[in-house]
């Protein structure tokens, strides 16, 4: 095996089919065949996460022939882990050619060109029988437990896990397929938050409860019918400690992947209202008994309980909110978030500063919907793990129905408002029918 020439085969091996198979053989006509196994953050930089983790996929590449060794690659760039092994040669599916991984092939050649290293290319072809539709392979993986557990993956191999509300079915489909390759990056919404403000208006309701827990979740169904990204649902306050248990099994069978707890009582009003009372701030004790109760409910770890404060929502201070973090964090929550309704992050950073000193620090999550200049990156360098983009969707929604109905009535007919909106036949076909 000492002599033999070092063939390096970088794999996501997340749906295994014969064209993995067939580029094994193929290397193994040269060498030692090294798979350079993707880890899930190192896929999550250039597409979406792959269906199973990575543990999973090694344990299926182990029991495959032909290959002598499964090394980890952890970032999507190969100058690490190609300069390590130093192969002979890398072989790849041609699909890199072009695209978001044409760069990264440039960079593979010029890298296996310093030790005289060959790039072997195959042909990228996957047999008609194993290609299958996107609703296939949701309905092979996409069972409740699979779907809840996505949002623990998320947060243990991305920088940031972003996520936008979600009103109804079709801003879900928005969020679900919607992907860009910008700035020499991909980028995509990694999650859904279920907004009760943005669910509430736009079922004509104010936010603040009237819009009740049942038909809540009944409409969440809908948009998780037609998605496979991770949900986080904004409970309020989650109503009282009884109703908890009900409430997370009730999300965590649909395949919901967290709750968001806040720490309010009382008449609810929606938390970027200027003027609060000081009184409708819960009690330590008893938001502790409800973040219990809610862990003892779930079923499985995976299902993630995150902690809202609202100290500063309230005017308390970042003495209290700490106070609030630690207790929190000591019931069991998973996540903290820390909200804040003044335009800029400075409530929120210098929370952040404390915190990631404490023992009982865990992953916060910002709502940047007033200081909403905050940068993801800044969001990161202040150990935030989530993002939020909590009411976008539905504020841009209206103003642009509210422009054509207004230039209809203006002009007396539509013709001046199609440039405006999409086509019929878009619309028609948005939606497959099979
Ligand atoms: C929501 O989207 O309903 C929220 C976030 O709870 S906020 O509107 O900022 O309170
Ligand atoms: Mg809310």
């Amino acid at each position: 095996m000492k002599n033999l020439k070092k063939i390096y085969v970088p794999m996501g091996a997340d749906i295994l089919h014969s064209g993995h198979l067939n580029i094994i053989k193929k290397a193994k006509k040269y060498g030692k065949v090294i798979v350079g196994l993707f880890t899930d953050s190192a896929i999550g930089e250039y597409k979406r996460l792959p269906l199973i983790n990575y543990k999973q996929r090694f344990e299926i590449m182990k029991n495959i022939k032909g290959i002598d060794e499964i090394v980890k690659q952890d970032t999507w760039d190969y100058s690490k882990i190609l300069n390590k092994i130093k192969p002979e040669y890398i072989i790849h599916g041609d699909d890199w050619k072009s695209g978001i991984q044409k760069e990264t092939r440039n960079k593979v050649i010029k890298l296996m060109n310093k030790w005289n290293g060959k790039l072997i290319e195959v042909p990228y072809t996957i047999e008609e029988k194993i290609k299958l539709g996107k609703n296939d392979i949701a309905n092979i993986f996409f069972s409740p437990e699979t779907r809840v557990s996505r949002l623990k993956r998320l947060i243990s191999s991305k920088k940031i896990v972003r996520f936008i509300e979600s009103h109804n079915p079709i801003t879900g489909l928005l969020v679900e397929n919607l992907k860009i390759n910008y700035k020499k990056e991909y980028r995509e919404f990694d999650g859904i938050w279920s907004s009760s403000l943005t669910d509430s208006v736009s079922n004509g309701k104010p936010d603040n409860q009237s819009l009740e827990l049942s038909a809540r979740i009944n409409s969440l169904n809908n948009i998780m019918e037609v998605t496979t990204k991770p949900v986080l649902f904004d409970a309020d306050n989650g109503g009282r400690v009884e109703h908890i248990p009900y409430t997370i099994k009730n999300l965590e069978r649909l395949g919901v992947s967290a709750i968001a707890i806040e720490d309010k009582i009382g008449l609810k009003s929606n938390s970027l209202f200027k003027v609060q009372n000081k009184d409708n701030h819960d009690s330590v004790e008893n938001f502790c008994l409800k973040i219990q109760t809610a862990c003892k409910a779930r079923r499985s770890e995976d299902f993630l309980i995150v902690a809202r404060i609202e100290s500063f929502i309230l005017g308390k201070n970042l003495k209290d909110a700490l106070k609030r973090a630690e207790a929190y964090s000591k019931a069991g929550a998973d996540l903290i978030l820390i909200h804040s309704k003044i335009e800029s992050p400075k409530e929120i950073f210098a929370f952040a500063k404390k915190f990631k000193r404490s023992k009982h620090y865990k992953p916060m999550v910002a709502v940047p919907s007033t200081y909403s200049k905050v940068s993801e990156s800044e969001l990161i360098k202040h150990g935030f793990k989530i993002v939020i983009y909590a009411n976008h969707l539905l504020r841009a929604a209206y103003p642009a129905m509210e422009k054509v109905a207004v230039n209809i009535l203006k002009d007396k007919r539509s013709s001046e408002a199609e440039k405006d909106i999409i086509s019929i036949k878009k619309i028609l076909t948005m939606i497959p029918s099979n």
